[in-house]
């Protein structure tokens, strides 16, 4: 009989799986973006080659990491290999250069605790964000991506949970609440949780890839295309996944002693991280582990108030999963 109640059940969100992939498909941006972004890129790499001929510029971010929701700005990095630089003169410089090249909205933002210079770029209408020797974003948005090449069901659940948190109002990290890059790690340690997984621990695999950042070692299996068939014993379909997300943050997970990790693809305890007290500004509410600079918790943007209205979200769509008729069009209403 249980037997029977799962398969019914089954089949009852499964229901919900056209909608969502709908909303999916909608999401994704068109082509012609991309190559608007490509012609930026270009003109942008032109400029800066003038100035430091040995200078190389990188996408990093959602417009790289296969995550991006059309009309998004860009972020760009710029990487040089020099001991010397001072990046405030580097950055009101490369604003200079930019006003001359007719970018619009040109600002150097040097007191930011990323500090990047922004601009608009009048013939393609997109903005972008340029920060200097952040190559550690470069190489975790690489990871992202990769991984969004192992199984689709990644990306299609990002989507929904990115939509889900900026229609909900709890993406803002100066509000107390997670960044887009939180949510999709949550989207990869929930993927590489489920049994049998859906995604590797790449980080826990034979590397193939290995870079060294700020004396970070960064390496990890990167030849995905050997594992494109990896999560294909799990038939779990994008709306079973949604709803076993949001259960999972709303009734599963031990917000009291542990932390998600990707790189080990497991949940570890918040003692052996020693993140079990408040220090300084760091209360570790709610605890996300980066992959590469592992003695950062993501979640350190939450307060003892954020905390609340993001277990409230979980919750409320954890319910809608559940209970709703239509949860697609109840679980992103704007808040
Ligand atoms: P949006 O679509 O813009 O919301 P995004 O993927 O561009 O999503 P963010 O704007 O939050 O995400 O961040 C841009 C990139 O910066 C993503 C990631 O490579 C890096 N990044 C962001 N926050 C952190 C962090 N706390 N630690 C390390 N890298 C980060
Ligand atoms: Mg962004």
């Amino acid at each position: 009989r249980m037997v029977k109640r799962n398969m019914a059940c089954r089949n009852d969100i499964r229901r919900h799986d056209a909608p969502f992939m709908a909303v999916y498909k909608s999401l994704i941006p068109a082509e012609e973006e991309l190559e608007k972004q490509k012609q930026l890129m270009a003109r942008l790499e032109n400029l800066v080659a003038k100035e430091w001929p040995h200078a190389k510029l990188y996408l990093y971010g959602s417009c790289a990491n296969s995550f991006g929701f059309p009309k998004s700005d860009i972020d760009v990095c710029l990487a040089i290999e020099d001991d010397d630089i001072n990046k405030a003169d580097m950055l009101l410089k490369l604003a200079e250069n930019l006003e001359a090249d007719n970018f619009q909205n040109v600002q150097a933002l040097t007191r930011a605790r990323v500090p990047i210079a922004k601009l608009m770029d009048p013939v393609t209408g997109i903005s972008c964000d340029i920060c200097i020797n952040n190559v550690l974003a470069v190489v975790n948005t690489k990871l992202l991506r990769d991984y969004a090449r192992i199984d689709v069901r990644l990306r299609q659940l990002a989507f929904i949970v990115k939509h889900w948190a900026k229609s909900r109002r709890v993406n803002e990290t100066y509000q107390g609440t997670l960044s887009s890059y939180a949510y999709v790690l949550m989207c990869i340690h929930f993927l590489q949780m489920r049994r049998p997984p859906i995604l590797p621990c790449l980080q826990e695999m034979e590397p193939t890839y290995s870079v060294r950042v700020d004396n970070i070692r960064c390496s990890y299996f990167d030849s995905v295309d050997r594992l494109v068939n990896f999560g294909s014993s799990n038939r779990e379909t994008i709306a079973e996944l949604v709803w076993g997300f949001f259960n999972y943050w709303a009734y599963g997970h031990d917000y009291a002693n542990t932390v998600v990790s990707v790189r080990t693809g497991s949940i570890l305890g918040k003692r052996e991280k020693d993140w079990t007290r408040r220090v300084g500004n760091d209360r570790h509410l709610i605890c996300i582990e980066d992959p590469f600079e592992t003695s950062h918790d993501l979640g350190r943007v939450v307060d003892k108030f954020s905390i609340r209205v993001l277990r409230e979200e979980f919750e409320r769509a954890a319910k809608i999963m559940h209970q709703d008729p239509n949860p697609c069009a109840k679980l992103f209403e704007p808040y």
